[in-house]
Protein backbone atom coordinates (compact mmCIF):
# COMPACT_ATOMS: atom_id res chain seq x y z
CA UNK A 1 0.00 0.00 0.00
CA UNK A 2 1.44 3.55 -0.84
CA UNK A 3 0.61 5.67 1.29
CA UNK A 4 -1.13 9.32 1.07
CA UNK A 5 0.94 12.48 2.20
CA UNK A 6 -2.42 14.29 3.93
CA UNK A 7 -2.83 17.17 3.11
CA UNK A 8 -1.90 19.92 5.90
CA UNK A 9 -3.26 23.47 6.58
CA UNK A 10 -0.39 25.93 6.35
CA UNK A 11 0.01 29.48 7.80
CA UNK A 12 1.44 31.67 5.54
CA UNK A 13 5.13 31.65 6.42
CA UNK A 14 4.92 28.24 7.15
CA UNK A 15 7.63 26.15 5.26
CA UNK A 16 6.46 24.17 2.53
CA UNK A 17 7.22 20.99 1.62
CA UNK A 18 9.55 20.00 -1.16
CA UNK A 19 7.12 19.11 -3.48
CA UNK A 20 4.16 19.77 -3.78
CA UNK A 21 0.42 18.30 -5.63
CA UNK A 22 -1.35 21.53 -5.02
CA UNK A 23 -1.98 24.11 -2.58
CA UNK A 24 -5.60 25.06 -2.13
CA UNK A 25 -6.22 28.71 -1.24
CA UNK A 26 -9.84 30.05 0.17
CA UNK A 27 -11.46 32.79 -1.48
CA UNK A 28 -8.87 35.27 -0.10
CA UNK A 29 -7.61 38.07 -2.71
CA UNK A 30 -4.05 38.42 -0.75
CA UNK A 31 -3.45 34.43 -0.82
CA UNK A 32 0.05 33.73 -1.99
CA UNK A 33 0.85 33.59 -6.04
CA UNK A 34 1.60 29.87 -5.96
CA UNK A 35 3.04 26.56 -8.23
CA UNK A 36 0.24 24.68 -8.36
CA UNK A 37 -2.14 26.74 -6.45
CA UNK A 38 -6.15 26.67 -7.02
CA UNK A 39 -8.55 29.25 -5.12
CA UNK A 40 -11.58 28.11 -3.65
CA UNK A 41 -14.84 30.64 -4.02
CA UNK A 42 -15.23 30.12 -0.19
CA UNK A 43 -14.79 32.78 2.28
CA UNK A 44 -13.01 31.84 5.62
CA UNK A 45 -14.37 33.51 8.42
CA UNK A 46 -10.97 34.23 10.43
CA UNK A 47 -8.08 36.66 9.05
CA UNK A 48 -5.26 33.90 10.51
CA UNK A 49 -7.84 31.22 8.26
CA UNK A 50 -7.60 33.62 5.05
CA UNK A 51 -3.81 33.24 5.38
CA UNK A 52 -4.41 29.69 5.53
CA UNK A 53 -3.31 27.47 2.97
CA UNK A 54 -3.86 23.46 2.13
CA UNK A 55 -1.13 21.88 1.03
CA UNK A 56 -0.91 18.50 -0.54
CA UNK A 57 2.51 17.21 -0.53
CA UNK A 58 3.71 14.66 -2.87
CA UNK A 59 5.94 11.86 -2.43
CA UNK A 60 8.97 13.06 -5.13
CA UNK A 61 9.15 14.94 -8.28
CA UNK A 62 5.28 16.50 -10.00
CA UNK A 63 4.46 15.51 -13.54
CA UNK A 64 2.23 18.16 -14.60
CA UNK A 65 -0.35 18.25 -17.92
CA UNK A 66 -3.98 18.71 -18.72
CA UNK A 67 -5.92 15.67 -19.64
CA UNK A 68 -10.11 15.09 -20.37
CA UNK A 69 -10.69 19.02 -19.34
CA UNK A 70 -8.58 18.71 -15.88
CA UNK A 71 -5.71 20.34 -14.25
CA UNK A 72 -3.74 17.19 -13.04
CA UNK A 73 -0.34 16.66 -11.03
CA UNK A 74 0.68 13.40 -10.15
CA UNK A 75 3.81 12.03 -8.29
CA UNK A 76 3.63 8.34 -9.68
CA UNK A 77 1.51 7.50 -6.60
CA UNK A 78 -1.66 9.43 -6.49
CA UNK A 79 -2.90 12.04 -8.77
CA UNK A 80 -4.67 15.91 -8.07
CA UNK A 81 -7.13 16.55 -10.07
CA UNK A 82 -8.98 20.15 -10.97
CA UNK A 83 -11.45 21.57 -13.21
CA UNK A 84 -13.88 24.30 -12.90
CA UNK A 85 -16.80 24.91 -15.51
CA UNK A 86 -17.21 28.25 -15.92
CA UNK A 87 -21.20 27.83 -17.56
CA UNK A 88 -22.86 25.78 -14.44
CA UNK A 89 -26.59 26.85 -15.70
CA UNK A 90 -27.20 23.78 -16.87
CA UNK A 91 -25.82 21.79 -13.73
CA UNK A 92 -26.92 18.53 -14.65
CA UNK A 93 -25.18 18.21 -17.83
CA UNK A 94 -22.26 20.31 -16.43
CA UNK A 95 -22.14 17.37 -13.52
CA UNK A 96 -22.67 14.57 -16.24
CA UNK A 97 -19.57 16.25 -18.21
CA UNK A 98 -17.46 16.47 -15.28
CA UNK A 99 -17.82 13.01 -13.95
CA UNK A 100 -17.91 11.10 -17.61
CA UNK A 101 -14.77 12.75 -17.96
CA UNK A 102 -13.00 12.35 -14.38
CA UNK A 103 -13.93 8.62 -15.17
CA UNK A 104 -12.14 9.07 -18.90
CA UNK A 105 -8.87 10.67 -16.98
CA UNK A 106 -8.77 8.04 -14.03
CA UNK A 107 -8.58 5.26 -16.64
CA UNK A 108 -6.30 6.89 -19.01
CA UNK A 109 -3.80 7.90 -16.33
CA UNK A 110 -3.84 4.74 -14.42
CA UNK A 111 -5.27 6.31 -11.34
CA UNK A 112 -8.75 4.82 -11.41
CA UNK A 113 -9.04 4.63 -8.02
CA UNK A 114 -11.10 7.69 -6.95
CA UNK A 115 -10.68 8.39 -2.70
CA UNK A 116 -11.87 11.65 -2.39
CA UNK A 117 -13.96 14.14 -4.70
CA UNK A 118 -14.81 17.95 -3.67
CA UNK A 119 -17.29 19.70 -5.50
CA UNK A 120 -18.78 23.39 -5.43
CA UNK A 121 -21.13 25.28 -7.24
CA UNK A 122 -23.63 28.05 -7.06
CA UNK A 123 -26.99 28.15 -6.12
CA UNK A 124 -27.01 24.59 -5.07
CA UNK A 125 -30.32 24.73 -3.61
CA UNK A 126 -32.11 27.31 -6.01
CA UNK A 127 -35.05 25.42 -8.02
CA UNK A 128 -38.06 24.18 -6.60
CA UNK A 129 -38.85 19.82 -6.07
CA UNK A 130 -36.77 17.59 -8.87
CA UNK A 131 -36.08 20.80 -10.78
CA UNK A 132 -33.96 21.98 -7.40
CA UNK A 133 -30.05 22.26 -9.10
CA UNK A 134 -28.50 20.13 -6.25
CA UNK A 135 -31.11 17.56 -7.51
CA UNK A 136 -30.21 17.96 -11.45
CA UNK A 137 -26.34 17.79 -10.07
CA UNK A 138 -27.32 14.41 -8.71
CA UNK A 139 -28.90 13.24 -11.48
CA UNK A 140 -25.86 14.09 -13.68
CA UNK A 141 -23.41 12.56 -11.72
CA UNK A 142 -25.10 9.46 -11.18
CA UNK A 143 -26.10 8.67 -15.25
CA UNK A 144 -22.28 9.39 -15.47
CA UNK A 145 -20.93 7.32 -12.77
CA UNK A 146 -24.24 3.94 -12.81
CA UNK A 147 -22.76 0.80 -13.64
CA UNK A 148 -23.38 -3.07 -12.08
CA UNK A 149 -21.31 -2.33 -8.79
CA UNK A 150 -20.64 1.07 -8.57
CA UNK A 151 -22.16 1.58 -5.22
CA UNK A 152 -19.32 -0.20 -3.59
CA UNK A 153 -16.78 1.98 -5.11
CA UNK A 154 -18.12 5.60 -4.46
CA UNK A 155 -15.41 8.08 -3.35
CA UNK A 156 -15.78 9.94 -0.14
CA UNK A 157 -16.92 13.74 -1.18
CA UNK A 158 -18.16 17.10 -0.04
CA UNK A 159 -20.37 19.19 -1.96
CA UNK A 160 -21.38 23.01 -0.77
CA UNK A 161 -22.71 26.05 -2.49
CA UNK A 162 -21.02 29.47 -3.59
CA UNK A 163 -21.67 32.28 -4.31
CA UNK A 164 -19.51 32.67 -7.57
CA UNK A 165 -20.86 30.79 -10.45
CA UNK A 166 -19.37 27.77 -11.61
CA UNK A 167 -18.65 24.28 -10.78
CA UNK A 168 -15.62 23.88 -9.17
CA UNK A 169 -14.30 20.02 -8.59
CA UNK A 170 -10.85 18.84 -7.61
CA UNK A 171 -9.68 15.32 -5.31
CA UNK A 172 -7.55 12.84 -5.55
CA UNK A 173 -6.86 9.02 -7.35
CA UNK A 174 -5.20 6.48 -6.65
CA UNK A 175 -3.59 3.06 -8.21
CA UNK A 176 -4.85 1.28 -5.57
CA UNK A 177 -8.67 1.25 -4.02
CA UNK A 178 -9.29 2.64 -0.55
CA UNK A 179 -12.08 1.15 1.44
CA UNK A 180 -15.50 2.26 1.16
CA UNK A 181 -17.00 2.98 4.71
CA UNK A 182 -20.50 3.65 5.66
CA UNK A 183 -22.05 5.20 8.47
CA UNK A 184 -24.81 2.95 10.59
CA UNK A 185 -26.04 6.13 11.95
CA UNK A 186 -27.32 7.44 8.51
CA UNK A 187 -28.66 5.78 5.23
CA UNK A 188 -26.49 5.40 2.55
CA UNK A 189 -26.55 8.77 0.40
CA UNK A 190 -26.47 6.31 -2.78
CA UNK A 191 -29.77 4.39 -0.88
CA UNK A 192 -31.67 7.78 -0.13
CA UNK A 193 -35.25 7.51 -0.71
CA UNK A 194 -36.92 9.12 -4.01
CA UNK A 195 -38.29 12.23 -1.96
CA UNK A 196 -34.88 13.88 -2.05
CA UNK A 197 -34.57 13.77 -5.79
CA UNK A 198 -34.73 11.26 -9.17
CA UNK A 199 -31.40 10.00 -8.34
CA UNK A 200 -29.65 9.39 -5.09
CA UNK A 201 -26.38 10.79 -4.35
CA UNK A 202 -23.39 9.27 -5.61
CA UNK A 203 -20.94 9.23 -2.56
CA UNK A 204 -19.96 7.38 0.48
CA UNK A 205 -19.48 8.52 3.88
CA UNK A 206 -15.63 8.10 4.18
CA UNK A 207 -12.77 6.68 2.45
CA UNK A 208 -10.42 4.59 4.52
CA UNK A 209 -6.40 4.30 2.76
CA UNK A 210 -3.83 2.93 4.58
CA UNK A 211 -3.40 5.40 7.64
CA UNK A 212 -5.64 7.62 6.65
CA UNK A 213 -10.03 7.75 6.91
CA UNK A 214 -11.38 10.43 4.87
CA UNK A 215 -14.77 11.99 5.76
CA UNK A 216 -16.49 13.19 3.86
CA UNK A 217 -18.74 16.35 4.04
CA UNK A 218 -21.44 15.23 7.42
CA UNK A 219 -24.62 17.26 8.30
CA UNK A 220 -27.14 16.42 10.61
CA UNK A 221 -29.03 13.82 8.93
CA UNK A 222 -30.31 10.72 11.13
CA UNK A 223 -31.60 7.69 9.07
CA UNK A 224 -32.35 10.26 5.59
CA UNK A 225 -33.74 12.73 7.65
CA UNK A 226 -32.87 16.20 8.41
CA UNK A 227 -32.29 16.41 12.46
CA UNK A 228 -33.71 19.89 13.60
CA UNK A 229 -34.26 21.79 10.94
CA UNK A 230 -32.91 25.33 10.70
CA UNK A 231 -31.36 24.99 14.22
CA UNK A 232 -28.08 25.50 14.63
CA UNK A 233 -26.79 24.21 17.77
CA UNK A 234 -28.99 21.04 18.07
CA UNK A 235 -27.97 20.37 14.27
CA UNK A 236 -24.15 20.39 15.41
CA UNK A 237 -24.93 17.90 18.36
CA UNK A 238 -25.86 15.24 15.42
CA UNK A 239 -23.46 16.11 12.92
CA UNK A 240 -21.06 15.67 16.03
CA UNK A 241 -22.85 12.47 16.75
CA UNK A 242 -22.54 11.36 13.27
CA UNK A 243 -18.76 11.98 13.23
CA UNK A 244 -18.26 9.91 16.21
CA UNK A 245 -20.21 7.03 15.06
CA UNK A 246 -18.61 7.03 11.30
CA UNK A 247 -14.99 6.60 13.54
CA UNK A 248 -15.72 4.28 15.93
CA UNK A 249 -17.29 2.08 13.12
CA UNK A 250 -14.18 2.29 10.59
CA UNK A 251 -12.05 -0.46 11.49
CA UNK A 252 -8.28 0.62 12.36
CA UNK A 253 -8.73 3.08 14.60
CA UNK A 254 -8.80 4.66 16.76
CA UNK A 255 -8.82 7.65 14.69
CA UNK A 256 -7.16 11.14 15.74
CA UNK A 257 -8.85 14.55 13.86
CA UNK A 258 -5.23 15.29 11.34
CA UNK A 259 -7.41 18.51 10.09
CA UNK A 260 -10.83 19.83 9.58
CA UNK A 261 -13.27 21.92 7.77
CA UNK A 262 -16.27 23.23 9.12
CA UNK A 263 -18.83 24.87 6.55
CA UNK A 264 -20.83 27.34 7.95
CA UNK A 265 -23.86 29.39 6.13
CA UNK A 266 -23.33 32.24 8.36
CA UNK A 267 -19.93 32.47 9.88
CA UNK A 268 -20.58 34.91 12.60
CA UNK A 269 -21.90 32.12 14.18
CA UNK A 270 -18.39 30.02 14.36
CA UNK A 271 -17.15 30.51 17.85
CA UNK A 272 -20.16 28.30 19.50
CA UNK A 273 -20.08 25.99 16.86
CA UNK A 274 -15.94 25.58 17.14
CA UNK A 275 -16.18 25.03 20.82
CA UNK A 276 -18.52 22.56 20.32
CA UNK A 277 -16.63 20.70 17.89
CA UNK A 278 -13.52 21.07 19.92
CA UNK A 279 -15.62 19.43 22.83
CA UNK A 280 -15.68 16.18 20.66
CA UNK A 281 -12.39 16.67 17.83
CA UNK A 282 -9.94 17.92 20.09
CA UNK A 283 -8.00 21.03 19.70
CA UNK A 284 -4.93 19.16 17.88
CA UNK A 285 -5.90 19.39 13.90
CA UNK A 286 -6.61 22.89 12.34
CA UNK A 287 -9.51 23.97 11.84
CA UNK A 288 -10.78 26.15 9.04
CA UNK A 289 -14.49 27.65 8.77
CA UNK A 290 -15.52 28.40 5.42
CA UNK A 291 -18.63 30.39 4.37
CA UNK A 292 -20.72 27.71 1.75
CA UNK A 293 -24.29 26.49 1.61
CA UNK A 294 -25.03 23.10 2.04
CA UNK A 295 -27.46 21.10 -0.15
CA UNK A 296 -30.94 21.34 1.83
CA UNK A 297 -32.36 24.40 3.01
CA UNK A 298 -32.88 22.93 6.41
CA UNK A 299 -29.20 22.37 7.17
CA UNK A 300 -26.91 25.18 8.69
CA UNK A 301 -24.00 23.27 8.76
CA UNK A 302 -21.59 20.47 7.84
CA UNK A 303 -18.45 18.85 8.53
CA UNK A 304 -15.40 17.47 6.84
CA UNK A 305 -11.92 15.99 7.58
CA UNK A 306 -9.03 13.94 7.54
CA UNK A 307 -8.34 11.69 9.94
CA UNK A 308 -5.05 9.63 11.11
CA UNK A 309 -4.72 6.31 12.78
CA UNK A 310 -3.36 7.31 16.32
CA UNK A 311 0.64 6.13 16.75
CA UNK A 312 1.86 4.24 19.70
CA UNK A 313 4.35 6.01 21.37
CA UNK A 314 7.06 3.64 22.49
CA UNK A 315 7.23 3.88 25.83
CA UNK A 316 11.14 4.67 27.38
CA UNK A 317 12.12 2.76 30.24
C1 LIG B 1 -25.75 14.41 3.07
O1 LIG B 1 -25.26 13.66 3.90
C2 LIG B 1 -25.33 15.84 3.19
O2 LIG B 1 -23.87 15.03 -2.85
O3 LIG B 1 -21.70 14.79 -2.90
C3 LIG B 1 -22.52 15.77 1.90
C4 LIG B 1 -21.40 15.34 1.19
C5 LIG B 1 -23.72 15.98 1.24
C6 LIG B 1 -21.47 15.11 -0.19
C7 LIG B 1 -22.76 15.04 -2.30
C8 LIG B 1 -23.79 15.74 -0.14
C9 LIG B 1 -22.68 15.31 -0.85
O4 LIG B 1 -26.58 14.04 2.25
C10 LIG B 1 -24.93 16.48 1.94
Amino acid sequence: MTVLSLPRMLRAGQAMPDHVLACLSFGNAAAPQLAAGYALPLPPWASDAASTIEVWPASGPVHRYESHGYACADDGQHLFFWRIDASSADIERAAHDAYRDLRALCADSGYPQLLRIWNYFDGVTDGDGDDERYRRFCVGRHRALAEPGFERRLPAATLIGTRKPGLQLYGVASRNAGIQVENPRQTSAFRYPREYGPSSPSFSRATRYGDALLLSGTAAIVGHQTQHPHQLMPQVDAMLDNVRTLLSHAEGGPWHAQSLKLYLRDPAEAPQVVAAVRDVLGNAAPLLVLQGEVCRRDLCVEIEGVFERAVTLPVSA
